[in-house]
């Protein structure tokens, strides 16, 4: 052993080792991060999911994946314990909708203010503003990490009564809503009577007509085909925008390396841009597609529209002391033009 060559050799051999190891390690530290959504990639939301796993996987050679598992199955279909769930750490990571998480962040009810960010250039002012920074601070504060947006759509409005152009028409119906007390409190300004449940329990309490109505995207009502359970009429009044946040449980986010994490929101900020103009670019083909299918569609005129922002002034009295003055107010000089 005192040989030269043999040394080499036995030095050699130690290298290819240590090495062999580290591979073996290093696909051991091989880490998948579980990322819940309410809706599967046969909607943009889901799709917006995917496109975040894909571009992980690609730009961290594998070294870090991302797996999907929709249609809230990791809260048993409530959608409301989302963001509880990603906080504690049961899920990693999650592409979840403001309205779902705003039961645990108050702020996020910002978006569901109805009537208050009347077009899409006014979210993009307000989630690419101060405001947005706020609410990323938010939910910051209460131990997930937001990394991107992502866009759900604007939330119209189907019922299986009749056309729906003015507050009274609204009156007595049965309207499914999502998570937040907001949406009770808009509904019930409306005169209507609104019945809060998850996404799972909608169609089914749609297709038995135990409610009459309901409000989603167009993307949802095209995909779900919420015209086949007798939702006949629907109404473009856009009075909410549904924003997606991309997000990750902050003890995962601190295990993770600095390149990682840059891969994380990089790949995430890709992936919401492009879901958010997908999303859009499709609403008139999937409106187009909505009324071919015999939907009647209803538009509501100036009078109209002010007649539905009166009827719900009171949701901002209650709710704007809740969501916080500052980010309110942040939120309207965000949307004033320059
Ligand atoms: O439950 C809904 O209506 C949905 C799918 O749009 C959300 O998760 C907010």
């Amino acid at each position: 052993s005192s040989c030269p060559a043999r040394r080499v050799a036995a030095a050699l051999a130690g290298v290819l080792l240590v090495s062999a190891s580290l591979a073996i390690s290093s696909s051991v530290e091989a880490r998948e991060l579980s990322v819940s959504t309410v809706l599967s990639d046969a909607f943009p939301w889901g799709q917006a999911a995917e496109k975040w796993a894909e571009r992980v996987a690609e730009r961290s050679g594998g070294e870090l994946t991302l797996r999907v598992y929709p249609n809230s199955q990791l809260v048993s279909g409530d959608q409301t314990r989302e963001f509880s769930a990603m906080r504690s750490g049961l899920i990693d990571a999650a592409v979840g909708s403001t309205i779902n998480w705003s039961p645990q962040v108050p702020e996020l009810n910002l978006f569901s203010l109805p009537f208050f960010m009347p077009d899409v250039e006014s979210v993009d002012a307000v989630t690419g503003g101060a405001a947005g920074e706020m609410v990323f601070e938010a939910i910051a504060s209460r131990g997930v990490v937001p990394l991107a947006w992502g866009e759900n759509g604007f939330r119209q409005l189907s019922n299986s009564q009749g056309p729906i152009d003015e507050p009274a028409d609204l009156e007595g119906l049965k309207i499914r809503v999502v998570g937040s007390p907001l949406f009770q409190d808009t509904f019930t300004a409306l005169g209507a009577n609104p019945t809060q449940m998850s996404w799972a329990d909608a169609k089914p309490a749609l297709t038995t007509g135990a409610v009459d109505g309901q409000e989603n995207p167009l993307s949802v009502f095209d995909v779900a085909r919420i015209d086949q359970v007798g939702q006949e009429h629907l109404t473009l009044w856009n009075y909410m925008n549904d924003p997606l946040v991309f997000a990750v449980n902050r003890q995962v986010w601190e295990s993770l390396s600095e390149q990682e994490r840059t891969i994380l929101r990089e790949s995430a900020e890709e992936a919401g841009a492009w879901e958010i103009a997908m999303t859009r670019e499709e609403e008139p083909a999937r409106l187009a597609a909505i009324q071919e299918r015999g939907v009647t569609v209803t538009e509501l005129d100036e009078a109209q529209h002010q007649a539905f922002v009166e009827a719900t002034e009171a949701v901002h009295d209650e709710w704007v002391p809740r969501i916080g003055e500052a980010i309110v107010e942040a939120a309207r000089s965000d949307m004033q033009p320059d």
